[in-house]
């Protein structure tokens, strides 16, 4: 009766477990120990479980007393076998569940000797990427199977890199480099979740990871690699691409249609407005965005543009500040 108790509990609990996608699409090959992990731990949460369920049941309608029944049932006084019992076995399944994990976290901090490492800037409230090359970008593009490292800054308050998708989180901590390790294993497009409180923007502190084929990485990082060293006008547009300066912004020679900062098609009223040289007001806008506030707009405007390398952020500015200065 007992054990038919147990087992029926069992499965019931473990079909929960299985059938119910608890669990984000797996997309990292960390992501596969850590998984490992969560069902090791699973499997021995059910089976004690079933094993308390069936007890209690068990005893409930056997030991049940009868309703005229006053009197106190029989002086037990402990049992050293059982006691020995329920202590070393939970010791041993902590042990168990704490090696793997030990084993999995070991693993899941190699990143690979030629892992391609891309810096992660992290600021209120924006993630800002760099790859090797120099080329920046507001999302975060990776070749799949491929090891990746990611190297972490803040440069403001504490934050922390999530895709669930990839399965670790990794805290970004001002003045400190911090490293995450990631092989993607499926291409997509995964969101990056910032998943440390960081402040009043913390809910909007999000990106996006895309996997791309590794042939199609190697051809857009060659590609934007080649376009910031062109001149001006191409770099400038590389950048503002790259960033996700449109998201926010319209601006006529981008082709786009951002509505939540002002038009940066019209800079010389605004710089005029704000009394400023027109190259020095752009400049200043992208390097400390708060500096002079726009009004009627949010003061959402990341301050992770003063990351830029200094040949970005001059062919950006060259960009906007447009016709007068590049006589076209
Ligand atoms: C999340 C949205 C967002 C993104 C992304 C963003 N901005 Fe802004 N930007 C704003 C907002 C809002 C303002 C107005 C508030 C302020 O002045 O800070 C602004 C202001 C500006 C200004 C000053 C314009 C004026 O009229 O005062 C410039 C120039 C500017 N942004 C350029 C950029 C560039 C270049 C990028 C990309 C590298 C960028 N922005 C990315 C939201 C954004
Ligand atoms: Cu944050």
């Amino acid at each position: 009766m007992l054990v038919s108790i147990a087992v029926v509990v069992g499965a019931v609990t473990t079909a929960i477990a299985y059938f119910v996608p608890w669990l984000p699409e797996q997309a990292s090959e960390q992501r596969e120990g850590i998984d490992a992990v969560f069902w090791i731990t699973t499997a021995i949460c059910v089976s004690i479980f079933a094993l308390v369920s069936a007890v209690i049941l068990y005893s409930v309608f056997k030991f049940r007393a009868k309703p005229d029944d006053d009197t106190d049932g029989p002086p037990i006084h402990g049992h050293t076998g059982l006691e020995i019992a329920w202590t070393a076995i939970p010791a041993i399944l902590v042990i168990i569940i704490g090696v793997a994990s030990a084993i999995v976290l070991a693993r899941n901090d190699r990143g690979g000797p030629d892992a391609l490492r891309i810096q992660v800037t992290a600021q209120q409230f924006a993630w800002n990427f760099r790859y090797p090359n120099n080329v920046t970008s507001g999302t975060l593009r990776l070749p799949v199977h491929r090891d990746v490292v990611l190297q972490l800054r803040a440069l403001d308050v504490l934050h922390s890199f999530f895709v669930p998708q990839f399965g670790q989180k990794q805290d970004a901590v001002p003045g400190e480099l911090t490293k995450l390790a990631i092989t993607p294993t499926k291409v997509g497009k995964y969101p990056i979740e910032c998943t440390e409180l960081c402040g009043l923007g913390h809910a909007v502190m999000r990106s996006q990871a895309v996997v791309m084929p590794a042939a199609e990485y190697d051809a857009w990082i060659r590609q934007e690699g080649k376009r910031i060293k062109g001149p001006p006008g191409q770099a400038g547009a590389a950048v503002f691409e790259n960033n996700g300066c449109g998201g926010c912004h319209v601006f006529s020679p981008a082709n786009s249609q951002g509505q939540v900062g002002p038009s940066l098609n019209e800079l010389e009223q605004q710089a005029r407005r704000a009394g400023k040289p027109l190259e020095d007001f752009v400049r200043e806008s992208i390097v400390e965005p708060e500096a002079y506030l726009e009004p009627d707009y949010p003061n959402v405007m990341p301050k992770t543009f003063a990351q830029l390398p200094a040949e970005q952020l001059d062919a950006l500015v060259q960009y906007l500040v447009g016709d007068e200065e590049s006589g076209g």
